[in-house]
């Protein structure tokens, strides 16, 4: 099926139409958190060419070379346009109608003999730059009612967002880098060149990067690998997976024993900060250097450097959320940030003010219940909940383990848990043992091959877009809204009416009677209604149908989009603000609209129970006391696997994009020198890796790039799995690095897998 060229394809916000009919328009990627402006030409309902929007206020025409393959995902063959219902074990196209009666008897079947907690759910990475998905989800997941809720977000973000939460109060309120004006910048377990940076929005970070340096700033990578991060920064780090908060603990601690803790302008709103004093004293830097393979001294100057410079800030991502102390990792990260006067200050580690969606601009300022944990627990393994959600490391056994309780279905949207989730071998086996399960997303991949029923969500370039949740941790104030640039195939529901219609149904609806408007109705009333009810907020005390007559006759995400834009801290207020933000200024302004550097917020953003910035929360203190502490000692000298990103390749599905996949195979091993002759491993020949969960042969690429001792092998890989259809991607499978890394593995706090420093072996494996 092609899209069929209409009125429609003109879209609104195009810039120029040309004489061959040619348009133009404005679209943000949503590839990945980088956020890039793309122009967008459309001939005949036809993408013919993808360029860097150089008038995007943020972006201003740098774009990656994933950004164009908007055109490539659109026009894949392979890219599913009819759902597939299974038949007789195959799995077939068939009619929306077919589908949804189809999930409306397994889902039934399910829930009538084995009650909700029986359907799992899981939500991938693509839903957080979803427009639709970021404001429907939750009507889904409420309406499924299961205990069993996973994401992407235990092999990623949680500990990040605990210790956020833990510290001002909100998950999101997370200080970012002031990237534009920092004359110091220490980056760990990151790899910007190649991911263009996550929790903290900004595209071009390579731009950016140079630009600290060449301002006379330095910027030093924490890595165990020389990433191109590393190589185009002052100061290179190598560092022992999972070492990290040794180091950084060490750090704090010669902040308090050479003087030189300095809360700057926060200081009148920081809680306990004799508590993490006592609690860090023993992690010197000579008590941690051997731990962490960084001598003393260095330890000692990276801390005074961070703490004389006149600006700084500490950052840090994948590398040090997926380890072993993820959360204590995070939380250390942002004692830094305040201990060195730092935090809330330009050039410093700053807070964004989001035009639309952000929980730190609404209700009372200082004020706030904070975040609970572990209000309940996994059935198997008594794992704890976090925000509504079990750890991925208890999935696979949550299926396969009897009883009241187990799962028995899943329903995924937009995740590839066979692929990206810990011991992948046994997750796969454990999804082929379900009795039904049902997949909104765009590929009958490694994942949705065990789908009963798969229903295709539209390509990206025929939804809007307005990045509700990254534009909360960006590096300047932007907002920037893009309508699809190609209208629905025939047919075809948007993606949120896909998920609303899901929750209909998970409710008992029948299908010819689910009406996802019905869902969108009861969801712009609920978020009318608390934010009339909100007595600090803007529309405090209005009338509920009077607004939402004011948002009329705009519908689904637009009309909610309005709405938190409205309501927003640079809102019209529907009125009371005449010249605020509303959809429409932003639809009138295709480029984005630039809201002007990051402001200070404290202590205005923070949300905690007490009003203040703890810097010592409880949960982390025990985890430093029960775990951390004792792992000083930890002298095993194993080798130890870590992940990589290359800029051409996102997580597990894009390797069906030709132009991305082309050239030299990037699922390789990398082996330092010493450990290839140590392991009898040549460069070009083949390794074994083996880990207590599996094993993987791999092509070997040897380099010093990696730190002896350690090894590593890119995620996402591994198409070779039969039943997918990514004809492409097969053809450059790669293997699953998952396949070795071990749900027994976790950082205890948060729940989140330890996807980097997996203890391995490796043999040579050559013909
Ligand atoms: N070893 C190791 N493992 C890792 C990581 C690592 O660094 N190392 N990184 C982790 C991280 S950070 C993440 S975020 C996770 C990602 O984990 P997942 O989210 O589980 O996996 P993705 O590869 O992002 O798969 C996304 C899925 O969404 C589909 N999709 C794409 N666009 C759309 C859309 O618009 N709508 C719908 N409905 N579907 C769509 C794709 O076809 C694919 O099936 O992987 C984690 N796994
Ligand atoms: N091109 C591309 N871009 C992406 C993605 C992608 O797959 N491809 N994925 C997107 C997603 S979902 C995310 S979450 C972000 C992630 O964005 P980043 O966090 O920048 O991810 P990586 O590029 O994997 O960089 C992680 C770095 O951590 C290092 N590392 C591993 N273990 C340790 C350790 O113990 N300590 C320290 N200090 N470093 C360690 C690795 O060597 C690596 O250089 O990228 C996003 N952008
Ligand atoms: S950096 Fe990210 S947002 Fe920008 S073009 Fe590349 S994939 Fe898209
Ligand atoms: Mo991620």
């Amino acid at each position: 099926m092609t899209t069929t060229p209409t009125h429609d394809t003109v879209p609104a916000g195009a810039d120029a139409a040309t004489d061959d009919g040619s348009v133009t328009v404005a679209r943000t990627c949503p590839l990945c958190e980088a956020g890039c402006g793309l122009s967008v030409t459309v001939r005949d309902g036809e993408v013919t060419r993808i360029r860097g929007d150089l008038l995007d206020v943020f972006s201003k025409g740098y774009l990656c070379p994933k950004g164009s393959t908007l055109k490539q995902l659109h026009e894949d063959p392979d890219r599913l346009r009819q759902p597939l219902v299974r038949r007789d074990g195959r799995l077939v196209p068939a009619t929306w109608e077919e589908a949804w009666q189809a999930v409306a008897d397994g889902l039934g079947r399910v829930i009538a003999e084995h009650g909700r907690a029986a359907v799992g759910a899981y939500v991938g990475n693509p839903n957080a730059h979803n427009l639709g998905a970021l404001l429907y989800n939750r009507a889904l997941l409420r309406a499924l009612g299961s205990p069993n809720v996973f994401s992407a977000s235990t092999v990623d973000q949680r500990p990040k967002e605990i210790a956020t939460g833990l510290m001002f109060g909100n998950v999101l309120t997370t200080p970012v880098p002031d990237l534009d004006r920092t004359d110091h910048l220490m980056i760990l377990g990151a790899n910007p060149f190649a991911s263009n940076g996550s929790f903290a929005t900004a595209p071009d970070w390579p731009g950016r990067l140079r630009g600290i340096v060449e301002r006379g700033g330095r910027v030093v990578v924490v890595d165990p690998r020389r990433t191109k991060t590393a190589e185009e920064a002052t100061e290179h780090v190598p560092v022992r997976p999972g070492a990290d908060p040794y180091l950084l603990a060490a750090m704090v601690q010669e902040l308090f024993a050479a003087d030189l803790v300095d809360l700057g302008t926060v200081g009148e709103y920081v809680a306990r900060i004799d508590e993490l004093a006592e609690a860090i004293a023993p992690f010197t830097p000579e008590a941690v250097a051997s731990r962490c393979g960084v001598p003393a001294d260095t330890i000692r100057r990276l801390a005074h450097e961070l703490a004389e410079a006149p600006s700084a800030a500490v950052y840090a991502r994948i590398g040090t959320t997926t380890s072993p102390f993820g959360t204590v990792t995070s939380w250390l990260v942002d004692v830094l940030n305040t201990c060195t006067g730092n935090l809330d200050r330009p050039g410093g580690a700053m807070f964004t003010t989001a035009a639309a969606g952000a929980a730190n601009t609404r209700g009372l300022p200082r004020y706030g219940r904070g975040i609970r944990l572990g209000r309940r627990r996994s059935r198997v393994r008594g794992l704890p909940e976090t925000f509504g959600e079990l750890p991925v490391v208890a999935l696979a056994e949550e299926i396969e383990t009897p009883g009241e309780g187990q799962i028995r279905a899943m329903i995924t949207v937009a995740g590839n848990p066979i692929l990206s989730n810990p011991d992948s071998t046994r997750l796969d086996a454990a999804f082929a043992s379900l009795d039904f399960v049902v997949a909104v997303d765009i590929y009958l991949n490694e994942t949705t091959r065990h789908a009963d029923v798969v229903l295709p969500a539209p390509s990206a370039l025929q939804k809007s877009h307005y990045d509700v949740a990254l534009l909360q941790l960006a590096v300047r104030n932007v907002a920037n809204y893009s309508p699809p640039v190609l209208p629905l195939d025939d047919g075809q529901p948007d993606e949120w009416e896909i998920l609303c219609t899901l929750a209909l149904l998970l409710q008992g609806v029948a299908p010819a009677d689910a009406d996802p408007a019905v869902v969108d109705e009861l969801s712009i009333r609920s978020l009318v209604e608390s934010a009339v009810a909100d007595e600090h907020g803007p529309v405090h005390g209005r009338d509920v149908d009077e607004l939402l007559d004011a948002l009329a006759p705009r519908t689904g995400p637009e009309r909610m989009l309005d709405f938190m834009l409205r309501t927003g801290p640079y809102g019209d207020a529907f009125g009371a603000r005449p010249d605020g933000l509303t959809l429409s200024v932003l639809e009138a302004h295709p480029h984005g609209i630039d809201l002007g550097p990051l402001q200070p917020r404290m202590p205005e953003a923070l949300r905690s129970p007490d009003g203040m910035i703890d810097l010592a929360p409880e949960p982390l203190l025990e985890d430093l006391g029960a775990r951390l502490r004792p792992g000083l000692d930890d002298t095993a000298d194993g080798l130890l696997l870590i992940g990589r990103r290359h800029l051409r390749s996102n997580n597990s599905w894009m390797h069906n994009v030709e132009v991305l996949v082309k050239g030299k195979p990037r699922c390789t091993l990398q082996v330092h020198p010493d450990d290839a002759a140590r392991h009898g491993l040549r460069d070009g020949g083949a390794a074994e890796v083996r880990s207590r969960t599996g094993a993987v042969v791999a092509p070997v690429e040897v380099t010093d790039s990696v730190m002896a001792g350690v090894v590593s092998l890119p995620h996402g890989w591994g198409h070779d799995l039969t039943g997918a259809r990514l004809s492409v991607a097969a053809e450059h499978a790669g293997v699953n690095s998952n396949v070795l890394a071990d749900t027994e593995l976790f950082d205890v706090v948060s729940g989140t897998a330890v996807l980097n420093g997996i203890p391995v072996e490796v043999v040579a494996a050559d013909a």
